[in-house]
């Protein structure tokens, strides 16, 4: 090991069903990483600013409509074009908190009835999670929360097929949070986990690969 990867940032991904809490955790995440002396950047997939993000964001908003193998493949090419900008991010130092992965990424479109196996290929290669907190919501609780079922997938039945998916997907780098807690308890536990494996990745935990 190089002295570059004894002082990598950790890749951490929250993961979870719409409305499961994700971004607001992510946002208070950071903060409290930060205020402990950590270098946090906070992304998020979709990244709808790109070209491509921006065909998916009229297709989620249902503006438009595309095969749901083409938008498999889109929203995996939207991870691949940051694939050099994550990597040398991480190199630098710093931690990324992203909102959302390739286990939304193989979930969503295998809930839609595509192949599960096929659904991972084209994630194959790109730098796997450090840590993969998902959290773990009741579909009709989520549903309840505001704005639900504005976009395209947010109709509970389908939630429900998305949950069996990112079970089946679980591995040791995941841990799961029980998010019909209150926000500070949710938050708690996050906190604790990633400290833990931001500490790791600076010891020279090595960076791998998905899958
Ligand atoms: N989604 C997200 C996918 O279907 N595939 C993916 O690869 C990713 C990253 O897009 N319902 C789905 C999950 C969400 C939707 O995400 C938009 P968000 O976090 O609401 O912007
Ligand atoms: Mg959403």
């Amino acid at each position: 090991g190089g002295g570059d990867a004894e002082k990598r940032g950790a890749l951490i991904v929250l993961e979870g069903l719409d409305r499961s809490g994700k971004s607001s955790q992510c946002r208070a995440l950071a903060s409290f990483l930060r205020g402990r002396g950590e270098s946090v950047e906070e992304w998020r997939f979709p990244d709808r600013t790109t070209a491509i993000g921006q065909m998916i964001s009229s297709y989620l908003s249902q503006a438009s409509e595309l095969d749901d193998s083409a938008v498999h493949l889109l929203f995996a090419a939207n991870r691949w074009e940051k694939r050099s900008l994550m990597e040398s991010t991480l190199r630098k130092g710093i931690t990324l908190l992203i909102d959302r992965y390739s286990y939304s990424g193989v979930a969503f479109s295998a809930a839609k009835g595509l192949d599960f196996q096929w659904c991972r290929t084209p994630e194959t290669g790109l730098p796997a999670a450090d840590l993969v907190l998902y959290l773990d919501i009741d579909p009709e609780v989520a549903a309840s929360r505001g704005e639900y079922g504005l976009e395209r997938y947010e109709k509970v039945d389908f939630q429900r097929r998305v949950a069996t998916y990112y079970q089946a997907m679980r591995d040791s780098t995941w841990q799961t949070v029980d998010a019909n807690q209150s926000v500070d308890e949710v938050q708690e536990a996050l906190r604790e986990a990633a400290v833990s494996v931001i500490q790791s990745c600076k010891s020279g935990a090595e960076l791998l690969r998905l899958w």
